[in-house]
């Protein structure tokens, strides 16, 4: 599938697949120093075990910033025309020992009945169906899914919503295969996984998630680092 599109497409791009890819937003040394900072706040704020950590940008500056890096804004104002909130965001890794597939969900599933949202997943280490990669099913988010329980022990207790097998057409699943430093901008209604990581490296992933400016919903007030980025 081809997913790199001229900037006046890639609005309805995203609005026809769901999701949009922007390859090469941030260096080889971005993302070291990215990928550095991630590890730190990993050691110092997660439960052991643990391959999510939300909430970066509440204990790190430097994720903070990252969340309106004009790179990551420049691509939101052609899918957000109703103005940029973030809300929050999460660290994601699978490395030799976590190596199990992130399992298809929408994100929806964990902030059911709150306003739409939109993630930037973005990739610190260069991705493929090998290593840990995002996939995606293009147009997936014009779908109302069901979600049920996950079978805990095969995700380590991090993913708890997930779309049943019977309601899957894997045979539409996308790979992004992409190099570090580039983003899947992609809607909370869009099902998605991660392919294992059969490698011996450690992949990172940092995800920013962001919604139009609203009150505070309830669920909002989770997320201490909610600020407006811009208003419609
Ligand atoms: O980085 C990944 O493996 C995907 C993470 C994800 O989809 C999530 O945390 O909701």
């Amino acid at each position: 599938m081809e997913t790199q599109t001229p900037p006046s497409d890639i609005a309805a791009f995203y609005q026809e697949n769901g999701f949009y890819v922007a390859k090469n937003l941030f260096s080889e040394e971005e993302c070291l120093t990215l990928k550095a900072e991630a590890k730190k706040v990993m050691a110092e704020n997660a439960n052991p075990g643990r391959t999510v950590y939300v909430g970066a940008s509440v204990v790190s500056k430097t994720f903070l910033q990252l969340t309106s890096d004009p790179r990551i804004v420049s691509i939101l104002k052609h899918l957000m025309p109703e103005g940029i909130m973030f809300m929050s965001d999460k660290i994601v890794f699978k490395n030799s020992e976590k190596k199990f597939p992130t399992p298809w969900h929408i994100d929806a599933f964990y902030w059911r009945g709150t306003r739409p949202k939109l993630s930037v997943w973005i990739s610190l280490d260069d991705v493929n169906a090998t290593n840990g990669a995002l996939k995606v099913l293009p147009g997936s988010h014009l779908k109302e899914w069901e979600g049920i329980r996950a079978d805990m022990k095969k995700t380590n207790d991090e993913f708890p919503n997930v779309i049943p097998d019977d309601q899957l057409d894997d045979t539409k699943e996308h790979i992004c295969e992409i190099p570090m430093g580039s983003a899947i901008f992609f809607s909370d209604r869009l099902g998605h996984a991660s392919c294992p990581n059969e490698s011996a490296e450690d992949r990172y992933s940092i995800i920013g998630t962001y919604h139009a400016p609203a009150e505070d919903e309830p669920f909002d007030l989770n997320y201490p680092a909610r600020y407006i980025i811009q208003k419609a």
